[in-house]
């Protein structure tokens, strides 16, 4: 665990759909009508009310959040975001990544939520590189606090072993 001012930022190696916080963030599309990936098992999981309340939402840009019941999940909600697809890292991908992470933690702020874990956004089927996305994601996540200078718990959530240790490298020099 490491601590920033007010706030925890934690790591996990593991499933987000297990993980039992106030919100989770889901790596979405445009649509909101789910995907495969980590989409996929968050609407497999939660279950259909998941899937009604983003049908109503209709759909959400890139870089902006949503938020929806966590339906069966163990958390509250699910908070729903959709990061770039990678190009050539000069489309402008680089501001998406970090609005995405701000806008999931704006919402965050204004639904009182306390504790709230990020899966790795666009690193998957949209192809950003994790090196870079991670320090975007760990930027993002750092100007939230000291803006907001919340006592708020971030869990990133990575899903292999090599992203889990790159982000604890990483946190261990920087924090
Ligand atoms: N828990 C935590 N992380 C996971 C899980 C899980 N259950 N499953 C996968 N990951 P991706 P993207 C990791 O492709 O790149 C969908 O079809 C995965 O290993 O889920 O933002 C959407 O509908 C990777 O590190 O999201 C969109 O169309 C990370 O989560 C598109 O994929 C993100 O991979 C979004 O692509």
């Amino acid at each position: 665990m490491f601590k920033y001012k007010d706030a925890q930022i934690k790591t996990i190696l593991g499933d987000i759909t297990k993980i039992e916080v106030d919100a989770i963030v889901n790596a979405a599309n445009n649509t909101l009508l789910g995907g495969g990936g980590v989409d996929g098992a968050i609407h497999r999981g939660g279950g259909k009310r998941i899937l009604e309340q983003c049908k109503k939402i209709g759909g959400c840009p890139t870089g902006e959040a949503r938020i929806t019941t966590a339906g069966d999940l163990p958390s509250k909600y699910v908070i729903h975001t959709v990061g770039p697809i990678y190009k050539d890292g000069i489309s402008g991908e680089e501001r998406l990544l970090y609005n995405a992470y701000y806008s999931s933690l704006n919402l965050a702020k204004e639904y009182n939520i306390k504790t709230i874990a990020f899966p790795s956004i666009s690193t998957g089927a949209y192809g950003y590189p994790i090196e870079k996305a991670m320090k975007i994601a760990i930027k993002s996540v750092i100007d939230f606090i000291d803006k907001e200078k919340i006592d708020l718990d971030i869990t990133f959530v990575l899903f292999n072993n090599d992203d889990f240790l790159l982000y604890n490298n990483y946190l261990n020099e920087k924090l």
